[in-house]
């Protein structure tokens, strides 16, 4: 609907007048589908709506200033920003409210996300990056508030990135760093921690980032004065604001219903970011919410009389409105005509958008109706079929969900039989599985080969180092050849971290590449997200994985999802870094791997046992696409390796287990530090003649792909799972992949079992952990008594 940027200075007032009138279309036509999408919802074709409306004209601004290569990170209430650039037609705006799930008919998710939730294509259909510079971006949005802003630093970064380093192939990406991040968030958003976390970190790192902030007072019912101090976000955030001796911010406020001054007050926002990487953040105040704040509720229940009547005399398009007719760029007649007509406009994106997506569904019922026919005709239970069949035919909009359900429940009436009727109507049933698979499961991770292995190789005269030293010798060889990397932490900088895995590398790749981060775990992994979805290939440094739990909701939310929740179009591929296992304290463990486990299904968890196995884990994933929890094992810094002499191009692969000792009466699994103890137990067992095997996992996401542990269970008949989580954390994982997945229960001649850590979390000191973890004595102890219960002659009773 817009062309492209353009300001009055520069532009006749022909030129003007019309970019005015196309913005005033752009701002009715969202509006219209704001009214006619809450329809839509209460008459039940669509299941949950939440519109744009009151927050028009500010959008209209920020479109204008936007510029290709621009990325947005934002909420649920943008789509007039979407239409305004481009991106969003009021057909698809419908389409994403009935979750439609073809892509060509629902670009923002595929119906994956309700509506609300936009994003624009960063891949191609191959998964290959399209020239971002050519278009404009919007990351794609979650539904957490003030989930979107870490990731906005992340965006903004990038520009920074660009600009300060050289060599990066950065064609498709940057401009040398002229793209500005653009953040929208509600007034009462700006409560959560994320929000300051994110001010603040950006103002330490003066990114080009302009955060917008919608302010209808309001948070669903929870008015201002119980969200923010003051109840004025930009008023608390004067300290912020840049002066002659300071970096910081520039903060600027405007009314959100007046839109020249939003157009100049954008204007200048862009320029000041673009320009100076200086942080910008947009106060949007005196906006409204005409139809309340979703489809769940209504909003005189909360709002007196006098604020809804505010609110309907300085709705934002009404103001806009006045402000044409009043400077002579139409006429009241002329723009009740342009209202009547884009009602009729919407009206038929609405019709269609329906009829698009009911289409292939009443496709699918004309197919099935006529399967159940000939099912009936040939079944002695015909009489039940045809109810469901009738039930089916009469059903003039069927979800996808009917039709499957009626289908499965014709096959109950069918058991025993054995017709070419009934096979069709199994095939029917299976063919719609693949294709609910594609569309509702598929690419929650991508297609990748992640069992590449490249082997240490050693000199012949290879010497022991400290493992440190194969870490970090081997990060000089991923900044070395590939310059889109770089790394940042919580003491990663100057010192190359506490463990000094990174040690000597700032000095050699400059501040920009091996830096320091402020004490911020979620917007460390916020810069990541965002780099990683503009072609950069970051790797955040989270110190220890107890204090993953500070970024875990951008992990789970927003990073794990990237790929599934745009259907493969967007992707981040970040490599989080991070130390853990076997340590010592209720907040320096390590252990909790079953919560991840639970939480990061769209990532790859790593648990390498050594740094060398590490390395490899950086240097293979630095070739995929698929973002990845990386931990290191803590203790392992203390041991020694053998330095390899393929530092760089060695590569562990993703999904595969080792098995670092063979044995044939019991098959020991477990990963990460715990591994070593069982390598040690499993060789005093050989005294007392009893043989293990013993597998490191490595790795936990994706899990033994090639089934090895189950050809180990078909040899030895028994299983044990040892971790350090606690008791039905990553070992009941483990062991629902090898007895549920992998079928091992078929060779087992004793219960498997899992040993594990206590309930309670690891208390202090040696004694703490050997109280609370298993230790070799508890290993020896279980695997002996599993031995004694199979062969008691042979294995008298141990206790
Ligand atoms: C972390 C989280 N908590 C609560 C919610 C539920 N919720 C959705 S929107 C919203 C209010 C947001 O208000 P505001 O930021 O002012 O945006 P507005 O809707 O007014 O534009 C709440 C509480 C959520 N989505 N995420
Ligand atoms: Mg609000």
């Amino acid at each position: 609907m817009q062309s492209e940027t353009q300001t009055e200075n520069s532009i006749s007032f022909d030129e003007f007048k019309s970019q005015v009138l196309e913005d005033y279309r752009t701002a009715v036509t969202s509006r219209e589908c704001s009214l006619l999408g809450r329809r839509e919802v209460l008459t039940g074709k669509a299941k949950f709506g939440i519109f744009g409306d009151g927050k028009e004209v500010p959008q209209l601004a920020m479109a204008k200033a936007f510029k290709n290569g621009d990325f947005r990170s934002g909420y649920y209430r943008d789509q007039t920003f979407m239409m305004a650039i481009n991106e969003l037609t009021a057909e698809q705006f419908f389409a994403g409210l009935y979750a439609d799930t073809n892509i060509e008919n629902e670009p923002m998710s595929a119906g994956r996300q309700m509506g609300g939730h936009f994003m624009t294509h960063s891949l191609d259909e191959n998964g290959d990056w399209k020239n971002l510079m050519e278009q404009k971006n919007s990351s794609s949005d979650i539904s957490p508030t003030a989930g979107q802003m870490p990731r906005l630093l992340g965006l903004a970064q990038a520009s920074k990135i660009y600009r300060n380093v050289d060599g990066i192939e950065a064609k498709k990406f940057s401009d040398k760093g002229n793209e500005v991040a653009w953040g929208t968030i509600g007034n009462a958003s700006t409560s959560e921690g994320h929000f300051w976390e994110t001010i603040n970190a950006a103002g330490v790192l003066q990114v080009p980032m302009v955060i917008n902030v919608w302010d209808d007072e309001y948070g669903i019912s929870v008015h201002a004065k119980h969200q923010t101090t003051k109840e004025n976000i930009s008023e608390i955030l004067k300290g912020f604001q840049r002066d002659e001796d300071n970096d910081g911010y520039e903060i600027l406020i405007v009314e959100g219903w007046d839109y020249p001054k939003l157009v100049d007050t954008y204007e200048k926002a862009s320029a000041i970011a673009r320009t100076e990487h200086c942080p910008v953040l947009i106060h949007v105040i005196e906006l409204t919410q005409p139809q309340g704040h979703s489809t769940s509720g209504s909003h005189e229940r909360y709002k007196s009389e006098e604020r809804l009547t505010w609110e309907k005399e300085n709705d934002c398009n009404l103001k806009f409105r006045q402000w044409i007719i009043e400077n002579d760029f139409a006429s009241a007649d002329q723009l009740d005509d342009l209202e009547k007509d884009i009602k009729k406009e919407v009206r038929k994106a609405k019709h269609n958008a329906w009829t698009a997506y009911l289409q292939p569904t009443l496709e699918k019922k004309k197919e099935l109706v006529k399967i159940l026919d000939n099912v009936a005709n040939s079944s002695p239970n015909s009489n039940f079929i045809k109810s469901i069949r009738k039930e089916i035919s009469g059903n003039k909009e069927p979800l996808k969900k009917d039709l499957v359900s009626a289908a499965r429940k014709c096959l109950r009436h069918l058991i025993g039989e054995e017709t070419s009727e009934k096979n069709t109507l199994i095939a029917w049933l299976d063919k719609f599985a693949e294709q609910a698979y594609e569309d509702y499961a598929a690419y929650l991770y991508k297609e990748e080969d992640t069992k590449i292995e490249v082997l240490p190789t050693y000199d012949e005269e290879t010497e022991e180092v400290d493992a440190r030293i194969i870490l970090r010798d081997n990060f000089d060889n991923i900044f070395n050849s590939r310059p889109e990397t770089l790394i940042f932490g919580e003491d990663s900088g100057e010192i190359g971290d506490v463990n000094q895995g990174l040690e000597g590398l700032q000095k050699k790749y400059g501040q920009f590449r091996v830096s320091d981060a402020g004490i911020r775990e979620a917007t460390i992994l916020g810069q990541g997200i965002g780099m990683a979805m503009r072609g950069l290939r970051p790797i955040a440094e989270i110190q220890y994985l107890d204090y993953v739990m500070y970024c875990l909701q951008g992990l789970s939310d927003d990073l794990a999802t990237v790929h599934y929740r745009t259907k493969g179009k967007q992707k981040a591929p970040l490599i989080v870094r991070t130390r853990g296992h076997r340590l010592e304290g209720i907040w320096h463990s390590g252990s909790q791997m079953g919560g991840f486990l639970n939480l990061l299904r769209g990532m790859y968890v790593l648990v390498p046992r050594n740094m060398t196995k590490a390395a490899g884990f950086y240097n293979t994933l630095l070739d995929l696409d698929t973002p990845a929890l990386v931990i290191e094992c803590l203790n392992g810094y203390r041991l020694k390796e053998k330095l390899p002499n393929n530092l760089g191009e060695l590569k562990t692969p993703i999904g595969v287990t080792e098995t670092v000792q063979e044995g044939d009466d019991i098959t020991l699994v477990s990963y990460g530090s715990t591994l070593r103890i069982v390598e040690e137990v499993a060789k005093e067992l050989q005294e007392v003649d009893i043989h293990a095997e013993v597998i490191d996992v490595q790795s936990l996401l994706p899990f033994d792909l090639n089934q090895d542990i189950v050809k180990s269970v078909e040899k030895t008949s028994r299983l044990l799972v040892i971790d350090e989580d606690v008791p039905g954390g990553a070992s009941a994982y483990i062991l629902q992949k090898i007895l549920d997945e992998q079928n091992a229960y078929r060779y087992l001649d004793s219960k498997p079992q899992t040993l594990t850590a206590k309930e309670h979390r690891p208390a202090y000191g040696t004694d703490g952990d050997y109280f609370s973890k298993p230790s070799a004595e508890d290993i020896y102890e279980k695997v002996y008594a599993i031995m004694h219960e199979s062969n008691p002659g042979k294995y008298p009773k141990l206790r």
